[in-house]
């Protein structure tokens, strides 16, 4: 019987605020709903997700290096930490696992400081601007690879 894939949902710094203000910026739908729409949407696809939140970069460390061996793949929104963020990035790129990036809003049209990322260049791919719904799209493509591809699909 194959195992559930599980996949890593990650939010950095402020995204605990998610709804509570700038909801024309990044809408009213909070990050306790992203999360039950992700169990929900997993569950249909045969997956499962582990959800988590940090103000604090060490802690987002911590919790690749304690949870990637029992994943599938990496959903990420680093925040403010995707532009400065290297010890994200090295802890994502030894975990092996695909990563795909999301951002709510679309840092391609904002300030210019926003639309680097270290991340990027090492994931699958970034999803930016379509709002929450980039976790449920980030989802649908890891499931849809690490069902396909197995575990050839751990590696970019
Ligand atoms: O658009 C995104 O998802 C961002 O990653 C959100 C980050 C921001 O630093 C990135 O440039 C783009 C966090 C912004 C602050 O988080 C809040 C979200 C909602 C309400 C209040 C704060």
């Amino acid at each position: 019987m194959p195992q559930t894939p599980n996949f890593l949902v990650i939010n950095g710094p402020n995204l605990n605020r998610l709804g509570r203000r700038d909801p024309k910026l990044y809408g009213s739908t909070t990050l306790a709903d992203v999360e039950k729409a992700l169990r929900g949407r997993a569950g249909e696809l045969g997956a499962a997700v582990t959800f988590f939140q940090s103000n604090h970069e060490g802690a987002i460390v911590d919790f690749i290096q304690e949870n990637a061996g029992a994943a599938s793949g990496v959903i990420i929104n680093a925040g403010a930490l995707t532009q400065v963020g290297y010890s994200i990035l090295d802890a994502l790129l030894d975990s092996g696992l695909p990563v795909v990036e999301v951002h709510i809003s679309n840092i391609h049209a904002r300030e210019e400081f926003r639309r680097h990322s270290v991340i990027a260049p090492f994931a699958r791919g970034q999803i930016a601007g379509l709002g929450w719904r980039g976790y449920l799209f980030a989802l649908e493509y890891l499931a849809s690879e690490t069902g396909q591809a197995g575990k050839a699909s751990r590696t970019r």
